[in-house]
């Protein structure tokens, strides 16, 4: 019985052309019962994750109508419309963007409440270390300004503008760094080490945002901050993070086009590694451990394409083209075992399109550093020399080159040699 109702919706499909990359469409009590029965399927195999089922019990949703995506094994077409065009000129490239995001927040982020506008300071307190002004700020916003959101700024001596560094609470001493080198160090409470997103869920309740998505908005309210400030060089405003934090840079970046640089450290799976190219079938972290392991970084709708990656209608080669044109460094180690060179620079390769379509190449480039996941000073201090020489203060950086081969090269290439 399951196969009829499988080949009328191939019919369907077939007859209609329901192929486009947005929400599979139902098509009634067929497709619900399809649907049924592939969320039952899931249930016996996936590993268990509790959440997932709390979610799938207060959501009442089921799988996507599989049979109505399209399915790109390879990465899919960044420059394709939803109505099947392709991006001609840059007027479509920013309907695009606008529907990658679109897509990115039904998919993996959840959905972000429009700019609160409000943002003003609740407290400010001042101190001096050594040259440098501390401000430990509370930032409040929102209806009847009820978020509360903690930022610190560590300005050099002198009056400005100078160009930013923002990084969350953890990469405290990235920011100290920075501000060695004339830039302003801002860090805020978007951080496992300290997080006041959380108080922003019962705020918007109609936004059904993940955890990194929220602390990467939270990001952007600082940045509203920043913004009033003529100490502030805006036009030079960077966002860096590594591991969970990269995956928030990258998020950031997509979502607000105010920053001016982002640098995303080892960012992984649902980082600069893309799905496809990274999961468990490449004993790698994929949609299946990292929705598991950690429910609430991502939306829980993103764990339906567990093993069923290439049915997923974006993916993150399309969330770093949504920070094109804007320089953004992915940096890797050679040995992380939570990331894959080969999965970072098929997403490099297959962003970098966008990059060199919008005549910037040049603004996104790799750095790999040898060893596992956490990063050595040294290694700060190049992602500090990368954005001097984006924001044109030095020229110091030096990218590393690809290792592996292009699809496209792969495929030219003599193999029987
Ligand atoms: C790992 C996670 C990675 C990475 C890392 C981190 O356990 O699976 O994707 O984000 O944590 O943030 O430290």
């Amino acid at each position: 019985m399951k196969n009829w109702i499988r080949l009328g919706l191939v019919f369907f499909t077939l007859l209609t052309g329901a192929s486009a990359r947005c929400l599979a469409t139902p098509v009634g009590a067929q497709d619900t019962a399809l649907r049924k029965a592939e969320l039952d399927e899931m249930l016996r195999i996936f590993p268990r994750s509790l959440a997932w089922e709390q979610w799938l019990k207060s959501s009442g949703e089921l799988p996507p109508n599989f049979e109505l995506l399209p399915s790109y094994p390879y990465l899919p077409n960044p420059f394709r419309l939803d109505d099947g065009q392709e991006v001609r000129s840059r007027a479509q490239w920013i309907q695009r963007r606008q529907e990658l995001l679109q897509l990115f927040q039904h998919y993996t982020l959840g959905s972000v409440p429009p700019p609160p506008g409000n943002v003003r300071v609740a407290d400010i307190k001042t101190r001096h270390e050594a040259d440098a002004t501390v401000q430990a700020i509370t930032l409040e916003f929102g209806p009847e300004h009820k978020a509360k959101l903690a930022m610190e700024l560590i300005l050099p001596p002198g009056p400005g503008p100078f160009p930013v560094f923002m990084t969350q609470d953890t990469h405290y001493r990235w920011a100290m760094a920075a501000v060695s080198r004339g830039y302003i160090g801002c860090v805020y409470a978007g951080a496992d080490s300290r997080d006041d997103t959380g108080g922003f869920v019962p705020i918007w309740p109609d936004y059904d945002w993940s955890k990194l998505t929220r602390r990467a908005w939270a990001a952007s309210r600082c940045l509203d901050y920043l913004c009033t400030l003529p100490i502030v060089d805006r036009a030079r405003i960077a966002l860096a993070g590594h591991s969970r934090n990269g995956k928030v840079a990258l998020i950031a970046g997509a979502l607000d086009e105010r920053f001016s640089a982002i640098i995303s450290s080892s960012s992984g799976a649902g980082g600069a590694c893309s799905f496809r190219f990274f999961s468990e079938a490449q004993f790698g972290e994929g949609i299946e451990m990292i929705t598991r392991v950690f429910p609430d970084w991502f939306h829980p709708r993103l764990r339906f394409f567990a093993g069923r990656e290439r049915k997923l209608p974006i993916d993150q080669h399309e969330l770093i083209a949504c920070i094109a044109p804007r320089p953004c460094l992915i940096s890797t180690a050679l040995n992380d075992p939570v990331e894959s060179v080969w999965a970072i620079e098929q997403t490099f390769y297959a962003a970098r399109r966008v990059y060199s379509w919008l005549g910037a190449e040049d603004a996104i480039n790799l750095r790999y550093r040898p060893g596992g996941h956490e990063t050595r000073a040294e290694d700060i201090e190049a992602y500090l020399d990368w954005l001097d020489t984006k924001f044109g203060r030095r020229n110091l950086f030096r990218a590393s080159s690809p290792i592996y081969p292009t699809y496209a090269d792969w495929l030219q290439a003599d193999l029987w040699q």
